[in-house]
């Protein structure tokens, strides 16, 4: 199998990228990483030494591939399948880039921020950060609202890259901060993703490590 995938089923960075193989039944070979293991996480730092999840190996091209959304592209390139994750259209493709990199920046990485303060020893909370990222998802949240007032998926009629995206970071954003009542096409796009098939596979799982999720004041 040439495709080998480095991630963690609770993961919300490596959900994006599997519903990317999900939605296109691109075969691949699994390989969890556990970061609190010694020995699992120095052997994947021997692959990226960064130590972010996920991670794509390519054996038939000698290719390791990090950034999620540099390996949906990959994907898209290399192992293309019934679902077009960029669409051809330069235009278009730009425009998938943009949704992708907000679902990325201005809703994954304030919920990352808000869920890696409850981690954090009691002495080193930051408690201002986390509050400057629940305003940043509040934005995000009303951008999003906006923006799927006559959508189906985020660029429109048709499933791409920026679903990929949308799904974990709004599934756990909804976690730490609510969507409430007040953002009802939030709501309805959210339901939409939790139906899609490949992702309501990456949450059944997800579902043994759910224990795992800090909650709140833990
Ligand atoms: N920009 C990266 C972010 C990846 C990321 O934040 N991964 C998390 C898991 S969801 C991780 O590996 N965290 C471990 C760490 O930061 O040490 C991507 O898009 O792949």
């Amino acid at each position: 199998m040439p495709l080998k995938l480095y991630f963690h089923p609770l993961a919300s960075y490596c959900h994006k990228v599997l519903v990317a193989l999900y939605e296109n039944d691109t075969t691949f070979e699994s390989h969890i990483v556990d970061l609190m293991n010694e020995s699992s996480a120095a052997a994947f730092k021997a692959i990226w030494p960064i130590g972010k999840m996920p991670v794509l190996r390519d054996e038939a091209r000698d290719r390791t591939v990090p950034e999620s959304t540099i390996i949906i592209e990959y994907l898209a390139q290399h192992y293309p399948g019934r679902t077009q994750l960029l669409p051809e259209d330069g235009d278009l493709a730009r425009e998938t880039r943009l949704r992708d990199r907000f679902f990325d920046l201005y809703v994954h990485d304030p919920m990352q921020k808000i869920v890696g303060d409850r981690l954090r020893p009691a002495d080193k909370k930051d408690a201002y950060g986390v509050e400057q990222a629940k305003a940043r998802l509040e934005s995000a949240y009303r951008m999003v609202d906006h923006d799927m007032t006559k959508r189906i998926w985020a660029m429109g009629d048709t499933f791409s890259m920026a679903d990929c995206a949308a799904a974990p970071a709004l599934f756990y954003a909804n976690k730490v901060l609510p969507f409430g009542n007040t953002h009802p096409n939030v709501v309805e796009y959210f339901d939409r993703l939790m139906q899609r098939p490949s992702y309501a596979r990456v949450l059944k799982e997800a579902q043994p490590y759910f224990a795992l999720f800090p909650q709140e004041n833990s």
